[in-house]
């Protein structure tokens, strides 16, 4: 099945290799890498990995490709990341499947990363005729002020396991409707995702008489990594991955005075007050905690209930969480499938080895299930407050319970880890909405009430505050980050005037 799978998307023969480097097309043989099925833990398939070599050819002609693309009318780039969305329409089953085979994601979850993948190629396209810049008037006479946004150049695209294509797509469809050419990183757990989607742009490159606009270089953090974000030539990298990943990537960008857009951990809190409608509440919890095996950034992690509804909420819960069926992600009555490999296993188990020890009662769930893959059992810890194990990011389905007993405590609570990324409410009092989403409210980069933290749209910012790194992608203005502003002012009086009432040398 996964070999019909991989030749539908021209990725066959199995276990012949690809190359890291799609643009250039050739077969460089460097270090072998495989790509394992999570629900067997067997190989799928390996590909060559890039050498530094090959990254700098690819540097190299993604960085020609920026010549002609920046003074491509951004209507026309518009065009062609329009028929790259049609690509993806085209084959949205057959890259759902890979994803699921590659990632475990559950096949409607894989569905709604490629409609993600649509959905920012349209909004991308519509973007192309509304780089907007500001005018404003001058305080000199016949003059006139204006901003202006120019292609920043090649946009580097570092990007994790868990959305294996879906982030890609939203940068490299708004950087390249912004004239930049994008060169990307995918992870190394899921180059066969990777391979695909660089398939489908290098037919609509190809189609449109194009080259090195979407590049794609599979290899490791060192040297493929380190080489990204030391590269002058490459003027803003994008990345999504483990807080420590970012601060590493963070500061050799910052240190050559690069930009960076950074994706980083979330620990998010779910908030349910007293009045909430609990059957609402319930789903957008079981989605939240259980989606993509709690390894979403956005998954929530921690379930904060007003006192008066905790028991309710909690047995509700555990009786849900008991009739989750786990297992092959391709089944469609499988609500859960496994982890990406087992050192996510590992890390589990020993998260849940230090809650017990700081004070956390496991009431659900709490072990490995015994099956070839990585599969375990989604997990509920009844915990409190001072327990520092919940103020980390585990990358798994541990949903940890506090009781509090007011809206202030509770958003206190919420807040008080280092992660900002998304926040949610559950109330039917709009006053304790409001209040959420002020000022003293919510310290996230999403806040939602009534819905869940996980499974945000496009059409506005994405992203979060402190350890979250702070960057904003896909919709609303995120696109300024793939710019460069400039600021004009144009003298047509045909006089010498100077700015702030200076009178020089008169
Ligand atoms: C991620 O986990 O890195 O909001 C991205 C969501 C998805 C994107 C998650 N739309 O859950």
């Amino acid at each position: 099945m996964s070999r019909a799978l991989l030749e539908t998307l021209g990725l066959g023969p199995i276990n012949v290799g690809f190359s890291g480097v799609c643009v250039c097309g050739h077969n460089s043989s460097h270090d072998k890498l495989a790509s394992v099925n999570p629900s067997s833990g067997l190989t799928i398939a390996e590909v060559h990995q890039a050498s530094l070599a090959d990254y700098r050819q690819v540097v190299e002609t993604a960085r020609k490709a920026f010549l002609s693309w920046r003074m491509t009318p951004a209507p026309q780039r518009g065009e062609i990341v329009r028929q790259l969305g049609e690509e993806f329409r085209k084959q949205k089953e057959d890259l759902a499947k890979l994803i699921s085979l590659e990632t475990g994601k559950i096949l409607p979850e894989a569905m709604g990363e490629v409609q993600e993948m649509i959905d920012i190629c349209v909004l991308a396209a519509g973007l192309s005729r509304q780089l907007y810049g500001v005018t404003t008037h001058s305080e000199r006479q016949r003059h006139r002020m204006f901003e202006q946004w120019h292609p920043l150049g090649v946009v580097g695209v570092i990007s994790a396991f868990n959305f294996p294509v879906a982030v890609f797509a939203w940068n490299a469809a708004i950087a390249a409707v912004c004239g930049d050419t994008i060169i990307w990183k995918p992870s190394l757990e899921t180059p066969l995702c990777a391979i695909a989607v660089q398939k489908m742009c290098n037919e609509v490159m190809s189609r449109n008489g194009l080259r090195g606009i979407f590049n794609l270089v599979i290899g490791p953090d060192e040297p493929i990594g380190e080489a990204i974000t030391g590269d002058m030539q490459i003027p803003l990298v994008s990345a999504t991955g483990s807080t420590r990943m970012g601060r590493r990537v963070a500061q050799r960008v910052a240190q050559r005075f690069g930009r960076v857009l950074l994706e980083l951990g979330g620990n998010n809190a779910l908030i349910v007050l007293n009045d909430a409608d609990l059957d609402l509440a319930l789903r957008n919890i079981l989605f939240g905690a259980l989606g993509t095996a709690g390894q979403r950034c956005t998954t929530t992690r921690r379930l904060i209930m007003q006192r008066g509804i905790a028991p309710k909420l909690t047995a509700q819960l555990l009786s849900a969480y008991k009739q989750m069926s786990i297992g092959n992600p391709l089944d469609p009555s499988t609500v859960m499938g496994p982890l990406i490999n087992r050192k996510a296993v590992i890390t589990m188990m020993d998260a849940l080895l230090v809650a017990q020890q700081q004070g956390g009662e496991i009431v659900c769930g709490g072990k490995s299930i015994e099956r070839n893959g990585f599969f375990v059992e989604p997990t509920i810890v009844k915990a409190h407050r001072d327990m520092s194990i919940i103020k980390q990011e585990t990358f798994a389905p541990i949903l940890y319970l506090l009781e509090v007993n007011t809206l202030e405590e509770a958003i206190a609570t919420q807040n008080d880890v280092p992660q900002g990324l998304s926040s949610a409410i559950f109330t039917e009092s709009l006053r304790s909405a409001e209040h959420f989403l002020g000022a003293e409210g919510s310290d996230c980069g999403i806040a939602n009430v009534n819905l869940g933290t996980s499974g945000a749209e496009i059409g506005l910012a994405f992203g979060g505050e402190k350890e979250t790194g702070g960057g904003r992608e896909a919709g609303s203005d995120a696109w300024k980050s793939y710019m460069r502003r400039q600021t004009c002012t144009v003298n047509w009086s045909g006089r010498s005037q100077l700015a702030q009432e200076i009178n020089f040398g008169k």
